[in-house]
């Protein structure tokens, strides 16, 4: 029985990429944080079977305990503080978690297994922000990082050196770089689940309206469910690499506000939705669309469901949760 180690567990692609091996029949463990995390019995009831070992990002020792408990033949390294615009408030936190953590994970794993990395591969949570102002449309794996939130610097660190361990130790290390990707599982900050909450609450009379940012930028978003696929499909790759997985589509936020409350029959939305310069950032990135032919070709990977697939699942599961807590 193959043996995985998971950081970031509790987060939307840590829940989907643990169904995921379960149901491959690996032996899954997660790193989970803090004396007593809400969400433990939220993974606990999610990936039964599963088992939970407490560290940090910042702790190397906690990593190398972790890595000894759960003597995996597979890491994936999903753990950061990933909201991009909290990173320009805690932006020294952030390099810590999301850029310093990753290489804790990668020595961790190095001194773990000592003279010989080949038992070992390690996936890297690499992310579309890396591409930050546009160079180059769309984006591949070739395209200049020019990253512009403290995220996305920390996500740049993470992911050179990931390639470093790789060149350096020939450690089988591969990044996948990411590009947007939700689902009803989506933490409620980020941009989709915002809308989709509040869009179910609108259509149920619970709520007014929804204050926004920028409405203008531009995001590929696909399936999360899909992009977990490609992350164990990297690390089943004869050689590490590093991969762009995306949908191939742009949608601005204007859009995705258009098909959330199409979803529940509101075709003029102006009235619900006013703009507050608190939720602008202090640089944006305002196009992402990425090219994913070398997952294609190499992974045989591709996105199964489709944006208007996606923004209404996310809706309709919203309007679910919604009408079941008024009756709780
Ligand atoms: P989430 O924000 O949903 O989850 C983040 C996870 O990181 C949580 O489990 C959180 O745990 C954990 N974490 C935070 N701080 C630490 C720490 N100090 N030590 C250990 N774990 C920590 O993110 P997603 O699931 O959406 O994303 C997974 C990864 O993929 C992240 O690295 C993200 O940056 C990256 N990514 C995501 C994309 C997306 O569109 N979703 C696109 C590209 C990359 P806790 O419950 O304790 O807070
Ligand atoms: P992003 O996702 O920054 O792309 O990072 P987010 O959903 O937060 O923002 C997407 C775009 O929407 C605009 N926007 C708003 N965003 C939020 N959160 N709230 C608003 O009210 C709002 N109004 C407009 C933003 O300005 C932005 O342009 C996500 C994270 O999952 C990262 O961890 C990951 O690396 C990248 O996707 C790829």
């Amino acid at each position: 029985m193959p043996r995985a180690l998971i950081t970031g567990i509790t987060g939307q692609d840590g829940l989907y990429l643990g169904e995921l091996l379960l149901s491959k029949g690996y032996e899954v463990f997660g790193l989970i944080r803090g004396q007593n995390n809400p969400k433990r019995e939220l993974v606990e009831t999610t990936l039964p079977g599963i088992t939970l070992l407490t560290g940090d990002l910042t702790d190397l020792s906690s990593l190398m305990r972790a890595l000894q408990a759960s003597q995996p033949d597979e890491i994936y390294n999903l753990g950061a503080i990933s909201f991009v615009a909290y990173s320009w408030e805690n932006a020294s936190l952030t390099t810590d978690v999301t850029g310093k953590g990753v290489l804790n994970m990668l020595e961790a794993a190095r001194m773990y297994a000592g003279d010989d990395v080949s038992g070992i591969r390690f996936y890297q949570a690499s992310s579309s922000e890396m591409f930050g102002k546009v160079q180059q449309v769309p984006q591949s794996e070739e395209t200049l990082l020019w990253p512009r939130s403290p995220y996305g610097v920390a996500k740049v660190f993470g992911h050179y050196m990931t390639i470093n361990y790789r060149e350096s130790y020939g450690m089988h290390a591969s990044s996948g770089i990411l590009f947007n990707h939700e689902s009803p599982r989506r933490g409620p900050e980020f941009v989709t689940r915002k809308v989709s909450q509040a869009v179910a609450r609108i259509s149920l009379g619970l709520q007014d309206e929804i204050v926004m940012g920028n409405l203008d930028a531009k995001r590929d978003w696909g399936f999360a469910g899909d992009y977990v696929e490609a992350m164990w499909r990297m690390l089943q790759q004869p050689t590490a690499d590093d991969y762009v997985i995306s949908t191939g589509e742009t949608h601005s936020i204007r859009e995705l506000l258009d098909h959330a409350f199409a979803a529940v029959g509101i075709e003029d939305w102006s009235g619900y939705v006013r703009q507050d310069p608190a939720f602008m950032r202090p640089a944006e990135v305002d196009l992402l669309i990425g090219d994913a032919s070398k997952a294609r070709d190499v992974l045989g990977w591709t996105p199964t469901v489709s944006f208007p697939e996606l923004v209404k699942m996310m809706v309709e599961s919203d309007v679910h949760e919604q009408k079941a807590s008024a009756t709780r």
